[in-house]
C-alpha cells in the first residue's frame, strides 16, 4: 500500500532564506537543506557510491548486520518514522527485521519530493510494510506521525547517515530535544553519527576526484538560478571542502573566483561577492563514539546500545526516550 501526504514549503521561504544568508556582512551562508532538489538528491546517491565516501556504506553495513539486535529491545507494535529518508535503501534492513515480528507502517519524512518518490519505489515491494510518506521538514513530519499514532504503538525514529552532522553541536542537541518532545517514554531514536578520522581522509571524501561533490555543491546555485531567476555564472565559482579542526567538522563552501554582483530577482536583492570570498553551504560534524552517550541524557534520552563499523569509523546509537 502506498499513500502520501503533501505539506507545502513555499518558494517564498526559499527566497527569504537565500536573502537572509547572502545579505550577511560576515560569512555568507545558504541552508544545506536546499542542496536536496531532484538533482541534488540524485547526486547525493552518486556520492554514496564514491570510493572516497565510505559513510553511507558503513551505515548500511551496520544496519544489515545488526538490524535484528537493534530492533529487538523495542516492544511491538512499532511504527517507523525516518527523518530525511533519501532513497531509503539502508532502511530496508530495519523494516525487514521488524516485519519478522509484525506488519509495519513506515513514514519517510523528506523535503525532496523526488527523493520521497524514489524511497517509496525502493521499499514498496517489501512484504507487510505500509508506506505513508510526508513531504515535510523533520519535526513537522514527525509531529504528524505522532499525532496519528494509535494507543499502545511505539515510534522508532530513524535519523541515519549522520544527517545530524549538518547541525552545529548546540542546535543539534536542541533538535534532539525537539524530537524527544514529540515522543513518549519508551519510544526510540536510532542516531547515526560519522566518527572522527584523519583530516586527509575526510577532505578526499568531500572533494572527490571525479567532482561529484563539487557538482552537488554548485547545484545549489543552479537551483537558485532556476527557482529564483538568479544570474549565478557557475564558471565564476569553485567547490571548496575544508576541515575545521577546532569545530571537528568538514565545511563545504562555494568560493567566488572574481569580484562580482549577482541579481536574484525573486528574492528581490543583489549579492556582492569579493574575489576569494565564500558562501558556506554545509557542515558535516564528526563525533567521538562517546558523544551520543553524552548527548542522550541532555536531550531526554538514554543510550542503550551502539554499533560501530570497523572499516569506516561510523556509529549507530540506539536512544530510548525516558
Ligand atoms: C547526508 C548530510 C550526511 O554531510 O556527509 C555528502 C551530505 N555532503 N557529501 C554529509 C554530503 C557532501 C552528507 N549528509
Amino acid at each position: 500500500m502506498l499513500t502520501r501526504e503533501i505539506l507545502t514549503d513555499p518558494v517564498t521561504q526559499f527566497a527569504e532564506e537565500v536573502r537572509a544568508g547572502l545579505s550577511r556582512h560576515s560569512q555568507k551562508e545558504l541552508p544545506s537543506k536546499y542542496l536536496y532538489d531532484a538533482t541534488g538528491s540524485a547526486l547525493f546517491e552518486v556520492i554514496s557510491l564514491l570510493p572516497e565516501y565510505g559513510l553511507t556504506r558503513a551505515d548500511a553495513r551496520i544496519l544489515r548486520r545488526h538490524a535484528g539486535e537493534i530492533t529487538s529491545g523495542i516492544s511491538p507494535p512499532v511504527i517507523v518514522a525516518e527523518l530525511g529518508s533519501g532513497s531509503g535503501k539502508k532502511t530496508r534492513w530495519i523494516l525487514e527485521a521488524l516485519t519478522r515480528r509484525q506488519p509495519t507502517t513506515y513514514h519517510p519524512i523528506e523535503i525532496s519530493p523526488a527523493a520521497l518518490a524514489q524511497c517509496e519505489r525502493e521499499l514498496d515491494h517489501l512484504a507487510r510494510v505500509s508506506i505513508v510518506g510526508f513531504e515535510a521538514e523533520y519535526l513537522d513530519g514527525l509531529r504528524r506521525v505522532a499525532a496519528g499514532r494509535k494507543p499502545g504503538e511505539r515510534i522508532l525514529v530513524l535519523f541515519l547517515g549522520s544527517s545530524i552532522g549538518n547541525f552545529d553541536r548546540c542546535p543539534g542537541e536542541r533538535f534532539l530535544t525537539g524530537v524527544r518532545q514529540t515522543l513518549n517514554p519508551g519510544d526510540a531514536l536510532l542516531l547515526g553519527t560519522d566518527l572522527e578520522k584523519p583530516a586527509p581522509r575526510l577532505i578526499e571524501a568531500y572533494a572527490d576526484a571525479l567532482g561529484v561533490t563539487a557538482a552537488f555543491n554548485l547545484n545549489l546555485l543552479v537551483r537558485i538560478n532556476r527557482e529564483l531567476g538568479a544570474g549565478f555564472d557557475l564558471a565564476q565559482f569553485r567547490h571548496l571542502a575544508l576541515y575545521n579542526a577546532p569545530e571537528r567538522r568538514v565545511e563545504m563552501h562555494l568560493q567566488s573566483l572574481a569580484a562580482q554582483t549577482v541579481t536574484i530577482p525573486r528574492a528581490e536583492f543583489s549579492v556582492r561577492l569579493e574575489e576569494g570570498e565564500t558562501i558556506w553551504t554545509e557542515s558535516s560534524h564528526k563525533y567521538r563514539a562517546e558523544e551520543p552517550f553524552e548527548m542522550a541524557p541532555r536531550s531526554g534520552f538514554r543510550c542503550d546500545g551502539q554499533w560501530i563499523d570497523d572499516e569506516w569509523p561510523f556509529a549507530e546509537s540506539l536512544l530510548t526516550a525516558v
